[in-house]
């Protein structure tokens, strides 16, 4: 199937060449049939000489339902522009013309109508003048009279050659069905219509239902007047929900694949059509069936952030249309840049942010979408309409890589600086380090931490001497073969220089676990604490600090700060008269 919707000035015979087409009446009110008017969507459907089906989307030509017009047309991707012989190109012809055009409809065909009341040639020609200057371009004409059934035969071939031009359809991506219609059938409750553009539904689907929370289930399809189990684009569906009462839809509403689309009332965009900086205020925005009243601030020469009065399931690089309705101006088209903006909180936001629209075009784009955002969970990105073919960094994260390269550096600044100013920690705790970085989630701390850093009871440390430099783990070999048999005897300053232990070795060293440092310059192998333990037990408790010295044989240098650390540590208690007891 192919829908067709109609475009053209009021009374110029588009509903009378529908009805000739396919002997269905498009104009379904009692209203319109008495005054002669459509007045909203009329649909019909007819079998081409190919076998093939046209379904038509019928629209009013009059300009105070040109709102009506563009929901019709907002889904479509095709349009029959009909001009009247004898009136030629009128207002709504152009208002008309302009909609497909915002809306970079690209497919379409021109039926000069009334044929048996004036010469075609001129309408023609001007129609197909006005046309070629729009997305559609070149398109064929044909002149009929619905009347006399005149070049009817003709009008079905170009739909058929039109039909033939089309792109293959799409199958496989999200539903996005814009409702045109909603009633309900008695004995079957809610059913919604619209043209189903991509995509495929079946009998019992799960949809989101935009602006509601709770999924809706699909209890029958139609498609052209027939129950379907499967309707695949492109088709007219109507869609029977189950337990959906109908006040809670309506036109505009849209029927979703669950977790595919973003809803947001702040997009920006880019125009075609009149300069950013002569926009009125506010307008309407008009995309599917959907029509919002828009805030709209310039931001560029071309660019504009729109603030919806209600937020639409909308993608990146969605067309869509601006209209002043007072004005009754299509004031062009919008492609949408950016469905996840952005606040301009900061003085010269606008600016820089105009300067980052200028770069975008609407392609969706994951590098570029990483390198604005930094991190994003492939969840949002594929809700903005962003292909996700890239692998997580932790858990659904994405991540800009020259970002996360940044952030794995911080990690080890961050992990160091804290091992510094808490030297007798065993690391950095995981939501300290989290907090430090900003980062939103632990998983990301977690894939950040490499070797020869490690997480470790909560807390990101180094992994052992195994992860040490090379030139500090050796030094640390040579204190361990000098001491090892008289481990307080803690190296002399001078003698840890020879040893190739400045500083910064001791520091790594320390942060590895593979020296303990009781003080400036003052280190011990890491199991000295509970050697020392071990022999301070053995003492007559409690004991005074000679005791504790000459037990161990070792110095005062080593042995105040050790029984400090052991005091913070509670392996020991300080008694009042400064004697201590070993704990335990
Ligand atoms: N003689 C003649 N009259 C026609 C032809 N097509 C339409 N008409 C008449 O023109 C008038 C308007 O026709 P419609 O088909 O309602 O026009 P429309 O474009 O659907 O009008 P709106 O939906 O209100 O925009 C009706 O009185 C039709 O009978 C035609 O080919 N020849
Ligand atoms: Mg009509």
């Amino acid at each position: 199937m192919f829908v067709v919707a109609t475009a053209g000035h009021v009374d110029h015979g588009k509903s009378t060449l529908v009805r000739a087409l396919t002997g269905m009446e498009p104009d379904r009110w009692a209203e319109e049939r008495r005054r002669g008017m459509t007045i909203d969507l009329g649909f019909a459907w007819t079998t081409l000489p190919s076998g093939g089906t046209v379904a038509f989307v019928d629209v009013p030509g009059h300009e105070r339902f040109v709102p009506n017009m563009l929901a019709g047309v907002g889904p479509v991707p095709a349009a029959l522009i009909v001009v009247a012989a004898d009136e030629g190109w009128m207002p709504q012809s152009a208002e008309h013309l302009a909609a497909l055009d915002a809306l970079g409809v690209a497919y379409g065909l021109v039926a000069v109508t009334r044929a048996d009341l004036a010469d075609p040639g001129p309408a023609m020609a001007r129609a197909r003048v006005e046309i070629a200057a729009t997305s559609l371009g070149t398109v064929p004409a044909v002149a009929v009279s619905g009347l006399t059934g005149a070049g009817l035969p003709e009008l079905r071939a170009a739909l058929d050659r039109l039909a033939a031009g089309l792109p293959a359809p799409v199958v496989d991506d999200p539903v996005r069905l814009w409702v045109d219609r909603s009633f309900t059938v008695r004995g079957s409750g809610t059913v919604v219509t619209g043209t189903l553009g991509v995509g495929r539904l079946r009998v019992g689907d799960e949809l989101e239902l935009a602006g509601a929370d709770e999924p809706v289930r699909v209890r029958g399809l139609h498609s052209l007047g027939e129950a379907r189990p499967e309707v695949t684009a492109v088709a007219r569906v109507a869609v029977n929900l189950r337990g959906t009462p109908r006040d809670r839809l309506g036109r505009g509403d849209a029927l979703l694949t669950p977790g595919r689309f973003h809803r947001t009332d702040l997009v920006d965009v880019r125009l075609a059509g009149d300069p950013a900086a002569d926009l009125p205020a506010t307008l309407t925005l008009h995309v599917g069936s959907a029509a919002v009243p828009v805030r709209v601030r310039p931001l560029g020469l071309d660019t504009v952030r729109l603030r919806l009065a209600r937020p639409l399931p909308l993608l990146v690089g969605d067309r869509a249309l601006l209209r002043d309705p007072g004005r009754h101006h299509v004031t062009g088209g919008v492609r949408v840049l950016d469905v996840a903006p952005p606040p301009l909180a900061r003085r010269g936001a606008a600016v820089a942010r105009a300067q980052v629209l200028a770069e975008l075009d609407g392609r969706p784009d994951l590098a570029g979408e990483l390198r604005r955002r930094r991190l994003v969970r492939a969840g949002a990105l594929i809700r903005m309409g962003v292909p996700v073919d890239a692998p997580p960094v932790a858990g659904d994260w994405l991540a800009d890589p020259a970002h996360w390269r940044r952030l794995g550096e911080q990690v080890t600044e961050e992990v160091a600086r804290y091992a510094r100013e808490h030297p007798l920690e065993p690391g950095m705790p995981v939501d300290a380090l989290r907090q430090r970085l900003a980062l939103p989630d632990r998983v990301l701390v977690e894939a950040l931490v490499r070797p020869p850093l490690r997480i470790h009871a909560g807390r990101v440390g180094a992994a052992g001497a195994d992860g040490l430099p090379e030139p500090v783990a050796r030094a640390v070999q040579r204190v361990r073969a000098e001491y090892g048999d008289r481990p307080f005897r803690a190296p002399e300053a001078d003698r840890l220089v020879d040893l190739g232990l400045g500083p910064r070795e001791i520091g790594a060293a320390v942060r590895a676990g593979a020296l303990l440092r009781l003080a400036d310059n003052v280190v011990l192998l890491p199991d000295a604490l509970d050697d020392a333990v071990r022999v301070l037990a053995g003492l007559p408790q409690p004991f005074t600090l000679s005791a504790a010295r000459q037990a161990l044989d070792t110095t005062r240098r080593v042995a105040v700060p050790l029984l400090e650390l052991l005091d913070r540590r509670g392996a020991t208690r300080r008694l009042p008269d400064d004697a201590r007891i070993v704990v335990g």
